[in-house]
């Protein structure tokens, strides 16, 4: 697995962070050492399409990367005729995601498509995953995707949302924050790496609190929300039509 060095070294101007054949070369250890649960999450993802995945239905991986909760899902599903539609829009994620499914010998088919999420077309969904995701779109444009992802799914069906969040309370702020950053920092990540990945994803990445997501996910048609889990400001919500 190649190491993210990519804010290893100073940088004269910090532009804002893009899915590029940089990031993409290097994401697997970047996710890793960046975001605290990642590896327990995506095994996990699989006991929800074990548990949810409808007999004929389709599973959604929106915002897939290299395929990490697509393969998790693909290896656990247990109903009949299932099949997995995973979506990214950086074509570098794209092409590695591409070649990640074909060494996979699971039977489940999957179709990788380059696309941004906005314009997919949800429809006959038992299992919609959002892996970090949701937190790259513009605030205001979160409802009206949850809202085509809650038509789209089945009676039963359920979306999980994984997202970094925020804390209302400015002492849980601080307190979360200082832990993912002692996170970070026992990755291996240098204070100057940190402030510079800081700095790059500031306008891209806009964390909500866990009452946001509610709220949002209940405006959006969602009856029942259970956040299932968190680590320090990294959390995941299933929400169930
Ligand atoms: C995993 N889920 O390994 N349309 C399509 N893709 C998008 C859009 C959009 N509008 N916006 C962002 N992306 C993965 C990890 S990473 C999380 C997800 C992170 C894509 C973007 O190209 C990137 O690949 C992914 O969402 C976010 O479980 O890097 O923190």
């Amino acid at each position: 697995m190649s190491k993210d060095a990519i804010y290893a070294t100073p940088q004269e101007y910090i532009v804002d962070f893009a899915f590029d054949e940089r990031v993409a070369s290097v994401f697997p250890d970047m996710i890793r050492r960046s975001v605290p649960g990642y590896g327990d999450i995506i095994a996990l993802l699989g006991l929800f399409a074990e548990q949810y995945a409808q007999p004929g239905s389709t599973l959604y991986d929106l915002g897939c990367s290299l395929g990490a909760a697509t393969l998790s899902l693909r290896r656990r599903i247990k109903a009949d005729g299932c099949c997995i539609i995973a979506v990214d829009n950086a074509e570098a994620m794209v092409e590695r995601c591409r070649e990640h499914i074909a060494a996979d010998l699971s039977p489940t088919p999957v179709e990788v498509n380059c696309a941004d999420i906005r314009e997919v077309v949800i429809q006959n969904a038992s299992v919609v995953v959002l892996n970090f995701t949701l937190q790259f779109l513009p605030p205001h444009e979160r409802l009206a995707l949850l809202q085509k992802i809650h038509r789209g799914l089945l009676p039963g069906g359920v979306l999980v949302l994984s997202e970094k969040i925020r804390f209302a309370d400015e002492q849980s702020q601080r307190f979360q924050e200082s832990m993912h950053l002692t996170f970070k920092r026992a990755n291996g990540y240098s204070a100057m790496e940190v402030s510079q990945k800081r700095q790059a994803l500031e306008n891209v990445l806009t964390p909500d609190t866990i009452e946001q997501h509610r709220e949002r996910l209940s405006e959006a048609g969602f009856c029942q929300i259970e956040p299932w889990f968190q680590v320090f400001n990294f959390a995941s919500i299933a929400a169930f039509k």
